[in-house]
C-alpha cells in the first residue's frame, strides 16, 4: 500500500516543526516546500540524519518546486509571516495575501485532490483565499486556529487548579483574533464544569467568575504573549502540534471532533464565511460540522468575533 504524503509549504519556523513532527510520527513521506534555496534542503537532512536515533523510516525531502508535492495527501501551508511585537495578526493581510495567491496556485496545479490545512495569518481571511484561488470544495480547504486556542485555554486551566492538563476538556469558537470566543459554559474537567471547581477553589461564584475572565482573555491575548517574548517571531511549537492534531484525524480517519477553521453557510447564524466552528475531521477532510445552542451571551460574542473576520475577508475583495 502505497504511504500517505504530506506536503508542508513554508519552510519557517512551524514548517520545520511541522516536519520533524510528522516523521517522528511517521505519518508518511514529508515534503517541505520554500522559496528560500537550501532552507528546506538543509532542514530535511537535518532531520532525516537524526533518523537512525529517533527510529522513524520514512522520504524527506526539502524543495524549491512545486512539482515535488505531485500526489500530496495533505499540504500544510504556513507559508508567510509572522507577527511582530506589537503588531495584529490583520495587520499581515497585505504581504500574506501575496503569498497565499501563489501558495494556492502551486497546490491548484501540483495536489488537486489534496487536503489543505491552512497556518497562515490572519488564518480566517487565508483560510478564505486559499480556497477562492484552489476552487477545491469546502470540506478540502480548512483552516487552524481553533485546536491552538482551545489548548491554551485548556492549559490556563488545568494551571489554576492544579490538575493535569489532560483531564480538562476546553473548546473555542470564533474566527482567530482578539475577539475568539472561549466556551466558558462547556469547558469541564473529567466532566465536571469548570465553574463548579472554581468557585469549590474561591467559596465564592464572584471570585470565581473573575479568576475565569482573566483566563478568557490571557486566551484571547496567548498568541500576542508568545510574541512580545521572542520578539522577532510568533508561536511555532504548538501550531505545529495543533496541525498535526488535524493532520492525524484526516490520515487515519478518525473522526476526531476539533475546532477547526471551516466554511460556514448557515450554521450559527454565518453564511459564506470561514469561522472556527467543532468539525468531525476523517478522510474526506471535514465530514460534519457539529451545531449546538448557544445562549444569548455566547452567541452575541460570537457576532462579534464573526464581524471582525467579515471586515477582514471583506477588505480582500474576492
Ligand atoms: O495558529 C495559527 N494559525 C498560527 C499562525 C500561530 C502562530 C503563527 N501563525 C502564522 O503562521 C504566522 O503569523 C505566519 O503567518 C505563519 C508562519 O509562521 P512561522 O513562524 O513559521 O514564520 P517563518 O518562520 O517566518 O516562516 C515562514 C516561511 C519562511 O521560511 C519564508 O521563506 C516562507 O514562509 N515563504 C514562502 N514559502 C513559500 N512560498 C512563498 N511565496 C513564501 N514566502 C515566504
Amino acid at each position: 500500500m502505497a504511504r500517505k504524503k504530506i506536503s508542508l509549504i513554508g519552510g519557517g519556523q512551524i514548517g520545520g516543526v511541522l516536519a520533524q513532527l510528522c516523521a517522528l510520527r511517521e505519518l508518511g513521506d514529508v515534503v517541505l516546500f520554500d522559496i528560500v534555496e537550501g532552507l528546506p534542503q538543509g532542514k530535511m537532512l537535518d532531520i532525516a540524519e537524526v533518523g537512525p536515533v529517533d527510529g522513524f523510516d520514512v522520504n524527506l525531502k526539502g524543495t524549491n518546486s512545486y512539482e515535488d508535492i505531485k500526489d500530496s495527501d495533505i499540504v500544510i501551508v504556513t507559508a508567510g509571516l509572522p507577527r511582530k511585537p506589537g503588531m495584529s495578526r490583520d495587520d499581515l493581510i497585505e504581504v500574506n495575501s501575496k503569498i497565499m495567491t501563489q501558495v494556492a496556485e502551486g497546490i491548484k496545479q501540483y495536489a488537486p485532490n489534496s487536503i489543505v490545512i491552512v497556518i497562515s495569518n490572519p488564518l480566517d481571511a487565508m483560510v478564505t483565499l486559499c480556497q477562492k484561488i484552489t476552487g477545491f470544495p469546502y470540506n478540502r480547504v480548512i483552516g487552524q486556529a481553533g485546536v491552538l486556542d482551545s489548548s491554551r485555554f485548556a492549559a490556563f486551566i488545568a494551571w489554576e487548579l492544579g490538575v493535569s492538563v489532560k483531564d480538562v476538556v476546553a473548546m473555542t469558537l470564533g474566527g482567530h483574533g482578539d475577539d475568539m470566543v472561549p466556551l466558558v459554559r462547556y469547558t469541564s474537567v473529567c466532566g465536571i464544569p469548570v465553574m463548579e471547581l472554581l468557585e469549590q477553589k474561591y467559596g465564592s461564584a464572584a471570585k470565581a467568575k473573575e479568576v475565569m475572565e482573566a483566563m478568557v482573555k490571557r486566551t484571547r491575548g496567548a498568541g500576542g504573549e508568545v510574541v512580545a517574548l521572542l520578539k522577532t517571531g510568533s508561536a511555532f511549537y504548538s501550531p505545529a502540534s495543533s496541525a498535526i492534531a488535524m493532520a492525524e484525524s484526516i490520515l487515519g480517519d478518525q473522526k476526531r471532533v476539533l475546532p477547526t477553521c471551516a466554511y460556514l453557510q448557515g450554521e450559527f447564524g454565518v453564511n459564506g464565511y470561514y469561522v472556527g466552528v467543532p468539525c468531525v475531521l476523517g478522510e474526506k477532510g471535514i465530514e460534519r460540522i457539529i451545531q449546538f445552542k448557544l445562549d444569548a451571551e455566547e452567541q452575541a460574542m460570537m457576532d462579534k468575533s464573526v464581524a471582525a473576520v467579515k471586515g477582514l475577508v471583506d477588505s480582500m475583495k474576492l
